[in-house]
């Protein structure tokens, strides 16, 4: 498939380009001018030049294929991506970041008592991450660390629904963490207005129908593995690009379902099989992300990359490497962060979306 990633648009209508799936990259190479340093890196062609200098030098078959996919790059890097609809009013992706507070149910987040009992401190957790201004509470029954084991998934709807639907109940907007249709199914029918899959739909064959059929925004989050096994030496030859067309393809195979582009956010999936130099190469890419025309999500918060970077081991002192990988994804042009700590994360945002936005051309 052919997939166009801006790294950069330059001033005189040229931009840096990458451009995955021509079928003779390096011919395309070799009919563009030296000024557009072109080069092909495991198979794909990079160069900087106008998009009409790179169409004319194509065969009229791929000419006209990849014309709408370049246009559509083009206009989409560092634009502001259009809000998402939800069941409960629109998510103002277009004006500025929104925050998903994590709310995770599952044992280890909610030792000691009954059902009932972790039930109510969820809910009370939730309506917390709301008030501190959580635009979205995300409810997961099933932890994805690296080295995780399944959950059943009549376990992981008794662990989620309940949460879901009070919170709901009380105008608190959820999203679901699953990567099961059955929950997603439960959690949408008892309010949540947003599936949040970290598998791509890989781990459920029956996810991406049941999404389109439930008709609701869905987060496509790139990653490598399973939990079980992700962080077992992940290995890529050009991580940004890899991410970045898996992402395309499957944008595209998840229309061919159903689920109109419109409704999806893109999220490179940080920590999950990559190791921190991979992280870090992504987290310097989002705004390379904003070609595909999404909303980037960036799920940063509390990570082991972070207490590599700084030394923390107690993912509950690494706040400031969260911040700071919050305020540097928001200017990367990222739309959504998923944070634990939502009041610090809000702030931080405010000042980095004010800079973003400070210089009238800087497109929201
Ligand atoms: N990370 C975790 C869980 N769900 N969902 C999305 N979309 N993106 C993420 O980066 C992501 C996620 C794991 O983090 P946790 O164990 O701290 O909840």
């Amino acid at each position: 498939m052919l997939t166009v990633r801006v790294r950069q648009r330059l001033g005189n209508g040229a931009a840096h380009l990458v451009i995955g799936g021509l079928q003779r990259p390096e011919a395309v190479a070799a009919a563009l001018p030296a000024h557009s340093t072109p080069d092909v890196r495991h198979a794909r062609l990079e160069a900087v030049t106008g998009a009409e200098d790179l169409l004319a030098v194509l065969a009229p078959d791929e000419r006209r294929a990849l014309a709408p996919i370049l246009h559509r790059a083009l206009a989409a890097f560092a634009a502001a991506p259009p809000d998402l609809a939800t069941p409960l009013g629109v998510l103002p992706t277009s004006t500025r970041p929104l925050i998903m507070g994590v709310l995770n149910v599952t044992p280890d987040s909610f030792s000691d008592g009954g059902r009932h009992a972790d039930t109510d401190a969820a809910v009370r957790v939730g309506h917390a991450l709301a008030a501190a201004g959580a635009d979205l509470v995300d409810v997961g029954g099933e932890s994805t660390r690296p080295g995780a084991q399944p959950v059943p998934a009549d376990v992981e709807v008794a662990r989620v629904v309940p949460v879901i639907a009070a919170l709901a109940a009380a105008g608190v907007r959820t999203s679901v963490d699953t990567s099961k249709a059955a929950v997603a199914r439960a959690a949408v029918e008892a309010g949540a207005v947003l599936v949040n899959d970290v598998s791509a739909g890989a781990f459920d064959p029956d996810l991406l129908p049941c999404v389109a059929e439930l008709a609701v925004p869905y987060v496509l989050m790139h990653l490598k593995g399973t939990p079980r096994t992700m962080q077992h030496d992940p290995h890529y030859l050009d991580v940004v690009a890899e991410v970045f067309d898996h992402l395309a393809v499957r944008l595209e195979q998840l229309e061919a379902l159903g689920i109109a582009r419109e409704r999806v956010l893109i999220d490179p999936g940080i920590g999950f099989g990559k190791t921190t130099a991979h992280n870090l190469a992504l987290l310097d890419a989002t705004r390379e992300l904003t070609s595909l025309g999404r909303p980037v999500l960036v799920g940063a918060s509390r990570k082991s990359f972070l207490g590599v970077l700084t030394g923390v081991d107690d993912p509950g002192d690494r706040l400031e490497a969260s911040l700071a990988v919050a305020a540097l994804a928001v200017a990367g042009g990222a739309r959504m962060l998923r944070v634990h700590d939502v009041a610090a994360t809000v702030r931080a945002v405010a000042l980095a979306q004010a800079v973003a936005t400070a210089r009238p051309s800087a497109g929201g």
